[in-house]
């Protein structure tokens, strides 16, 4: 007898940047993160969760390939969802008793894994909610946050759609740091997201390593942290339910700079951008300064992808203007896998 359960999760794309964790095993960040969910359409993770009672140790298949089980992320999400099956047992003995049988999980992405593109965010989310689904948790999207917070930082975010605020929280549990929607993606439904992807590599520091060489080393993350980012929170939330798209533009591509400005100021230093990062940056400039007004905003993950804001009555000036104009750029050829998507969000 085989219980089986599956769902898809979506991609998030942080507008205020979650770098740095003030407890590494818990997942707690240093500092409050806004991101927009991406539609499915093109970027998610399809996961399947079964249990059985002939099955005898838990399994992950990632795209195809068998995965080490015994990571401690891994292990606390099975534990934390497993303990929430075992109070609905607890609590009505007719419940088939699937907490204690082993788990397999299968999991597909169709987009580059761990290059940038918050892949460990569509997957966590996707697993978490494959479980749940699985174990038919009455847990809110907000409480499973926290669970999918512990398997990766960001995947809290990708459990909603739409405008979402990963809260920090104060405690030293972590009870409180939490996923919550801003808005749905209704509330602004001319956003859109186009996605360059530069490179499908795998990035060379992780963002688990990398973002706390920036905690314990660079004093530029001192001051985003306590002083730049409490304020930008409150200013974009207020942008994405104004909908004040040039508001919106200007501080998530400043944000996306201060992210990156403290992975140099790290030592030794990070680099996640590359040229043809640094040339996508130029041409939203070029747009921005040619239509007179912020239409345009571009941010970037731990890795040289370069994904834009825009809002759709300005979809040909910006996609058009980013295609001439990236298709000019020196060594332009050496990144073939260049691809503008146009993605609803
Ligand atoms: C974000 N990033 O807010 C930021 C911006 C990358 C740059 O969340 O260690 O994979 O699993 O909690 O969530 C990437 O970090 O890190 C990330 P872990 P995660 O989207």
């Amino acid at each position: 007898m085989i219980h089986q359960a599956s769902t898809t999760a979506p991609v998030n794309i942080a507008t205020l940047k979650y770098w740095g964790k003030r407890d590494p095993a818990l997942n707690l960040p240093t500092n409050n993160s806004i991101s927009v969910t991406l539609s499915q359409d093109d970027l998610r993770t399809l996961t399947t969760a079964s249990c059985s009672p002939d099955f005898t140790q838990d399994e992950l298949w990632l795209n195809g390939k068998q995965e080490d089980v015994s990571g401690k992320r891994l292990v606390a999400c099975f534990r934390e969802l497993r303990a929430l099956r075992h109070k609905m047992e607890d609590s009505d003995s007719s419940l088939p008793k699937l907490a204690d049988q082993k788990l397999k999980i299968v999991s597909e992405n169709n987009f580059p894994t761990a290059a940038g593109l918050a892949s460990s965010a569509a997957g966590f989310a996707a697993l978490i909610r494959a479980v749940a689904n699985l174990y038919e948790l009455q847990e809110t999207p907000e409480q499973l946050s926290i669970v999918a917070r512990q398997g990766s930082g960001s995947a809290c975010r990708s459990l909603y759609g739409g405008y979402v605020a990963w809260e920090m929280g104060t405690e030293s549990d972590g009870s409180d740091s939490r996923a919550v929607q801003i808005a749905t993606a209704d509330h602004w439904p001319e956003m859109r997201a186009a996605i360059l992807v530069v490179s499908a590599d795998k990035k060379d520091t992780s963002s688990t390593t990398g973002m706390q060489v920036t905690v314990h080393t660079s004093p530029l993350f001192k001051e985003r942290v306590t002083t730049v980012v409490p304020e930008r929170f409150a200013q974009m939330k207020k942008s994405i339910l104004d909908r004040d798209f040039p508001t919106f533009a200007e501080l998530t591509m400043r944000d996306s700079n201060q992210f990156h400005a403290t992975c140099l100021d790290s030592y030794p230093p990070i680099f996640y951008l590359n040229d043809v990062s640094r040339a996508s940056i130029r041409v939203v400039e070029a747009i921005n300064k040619a239509a007179g007004a912020t239409i345009a905003a571009y941010t970037f993950d731990a890795g040289p992808n370069c994904v834009i804001y825009y809002e759709d009555k300005n979809e040909e000036l910006v996609l058009g203007a980013l295609k001439a104009i990236l298709g000019r750029v020196e060594g332009w050829e050496k990144h073939q896998s260049v691809d503008a998507k146009k993605i609803d969000v």
